[in-house]
């Protein structure tokens, strides 16, 4: 079932260790563990998916052109189908009896769904009472956000998302050029300013009735990038949880006026350096994929077109055995991980050898190296150093390998994505790709394949700088 893990059976003597830290609240652990947006160790077993059911918003984002989705949430590309909250409970229990790792049901646009409130409302009601133990997130631009917190706890929504480019409403009037607030269209920096003392207002709401606000920031070159330290200390003093900062994903294609005007996105290691000067703020977020406004499956896999309307039964009934056993062989895959994650990092860290690693692993999920090469859509990146191994973001790549040839020109621009990246852990690859990876300064190796992503970075860490390896993971 866990197409990663290698046994069916659990024996082990880690079995429901988890990695919430001692120093967790057990109620706040609860609510995250399998959220794979709130905790990074949750993403490499559970799904989420989105419903568009919320089309209209309030603001204007320069980010955001209405023809894609909401930007909020999710890279630009047009949601498939806009649905009803009768087809989305009929899609929402279609995936659940498909998609074992399904664990949370989120509206994201691809308007707001605080504006189109009352979508969105019927949609969790009706969810709620069909798959009780499924969790609610949503992702709001907080304008709507203060007038419906109150319904938010009582639906047990535990999770909300506000987007917050700014505090300064100077700043925010070169991102947002109107707001439509209480009967009224407001421009500049009159809007700005409401937008900000409603999102402020929201969050403080959220905090003080124990929901889980995440933030995320988009991070515009030279308009705000150097602002979001402010922005950061302001979400965190407000009692955040999380704060997401993503890239501006800008291109004339798009008919945003971002990118009808030429403004850039930010590059990896600009990115990478803000989200780094960001350590003392809220815990950051490093693990989104802009997923799309109806987004189907684990992070960095989109399976929505598995389930359009046209491809759903007439007739759905929930069955919730699926999800259960998916959920108890991953109890036990899960304290294996964390047993042997907490291995890697001690090695890794006693060595002591002050040099850092970027490792790019090939990965479908499960916390082990178990794609292949030519197969992966993604990377995850791990920087392995004195401090131990973190996550520390995702390349997307096109598939370079389609019906068992890989083509030269794919293979250039996967070499081009993997830039400064030192060694790529993978299942499995040929020859050739290794070749002119090793041509462009990039090593890569499939001897940890379906090992454990730490447990095969430690390793290859111990082998480059002479210390004692740890002994692979069964
Ligand atoms: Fe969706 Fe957002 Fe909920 Fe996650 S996504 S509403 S919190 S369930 Fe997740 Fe996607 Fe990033 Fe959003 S990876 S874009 S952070
Ligand atoms: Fe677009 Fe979302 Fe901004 Fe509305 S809040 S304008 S849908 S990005």
């Amino acid at each position: 079932m866990l197409a990663t893990a290698k046994s069916g059976g659990c024996a082990s003597p880690s079995c429901g260790l988890s990695a919430k830290t001692d120093d967790m609240d057990p109620a706040i652990w609860e609510k995250i563990k399998d959220h794979p947006c709130y905790s990074e160790e949750a993403h490499h077993y559970f799904a989420r998916m989105h419903v568009a059911v919320a089309p209209a918003c309030n603001i204007q984002c320069n980010y955001c052109n209405r023809k894609y989705d909401c930007a909020n949430e999710s890279r630009p590309g047009v949601v498939s189908e806009r649905l009803t909250p009768d087809q989305a409970l009929r899609k929402v229990i279609a995936v659940a009896n498909e998609v074992p790792q399904l664990s949370v049901l989120g509206i994201a646009g691809p308007g707001d769904a605080c504006y189109d409130w009352k979508k969105t409302k019927a949609t969790f009601e009706r969810v709620a009472r069909e798959i009780p133990d499924i969790k609610l997130c949503i992702s709001t631009n907080g304008l709507a956000l203060p007038d419906h917190v109150g319904e938010l706890a009582d639906m047990n929504v535990d999770h909300v998302t506000i987007t917050i480019n700014m505090i300064d409403p100077e700043v925010g009037a070169k991102i947002y050029p109107w707001i439509f607030y209480d009967h009224r269209r407001y421009t500049g920096v009159e809007a700005a300013r409401i937008l900000h003392q409603r999102q402020m207002l929201g969050l403080e709401m959220l905090t003080a009735r124990g929901i889980l606000t995440k933030i995320n920031s988009v991070m515009i070159p030279t308009v705000n990038d150097e602002h979001l330290i402010e922005v950061n200390r302001w979400v965190k003093e407000r009692g955040a949880f999380l704060h997401n900062v993503m890239p501006l994903i800008s291109d004339p294609a798009h008919g945003t006026y971002f990118g009808l005007t030429g403004q850039r996105g930010p590059k990896p290691v600009e990115l990478k350096a803000l989200q780094d000067s960001l350590g003392g703020g809220a815990k950051l977020m490093r693990h989104c994929r802009q997923c799309r406004a109806d987004a189907v499956g684990l992070l960095g896999e989109d399976r929505g077109q598995e389930f359009t309307l046209d491809k759903l039964p007439g007739e759905v009934i929930y069955d919730a055995g699926k999800r259960e056993a998916y959920r108890e062989v991953v109890a036990c895959e899960r304290g294996d991980h964390v047993a042997a994650k907490s291995q890697a990092v001690a090695i890794v860290k006693a060595a002591d050898s002050g040099k850092s690693l970027l490792v790019a692993v090939a990965t479908k999920g499960g916390g082990r190296v178990n794609e292949h090469f030519g197969h992966s859509k993604e990377f995850q990146v791990y920087e392995a150093s004195p401090r131990g191994i973190s996550f520390i973001g995702h390349r997307k790549v096109e598939q370079y390998c389609l019906g068992g040839r890989g083509a030269d020109a794919t293979l250039d621009g996967v070499i081009a994505a993997l830039e400064r990246i030192d060694i790529v852990l993978c299942a499995k690859i040929g020859d050739c790709p290794k070749d002119r990876l090793a041509e462009a300064g990039i090593r890569a190796t499939d001897v940890y394949g379906y090992d454990y992503i730490e447990t095969a970075i430690s390793a290859l860490y111990a082998a480059e700088f002479g210390v004692e390896p740890m002994a692979a993971t069964a």
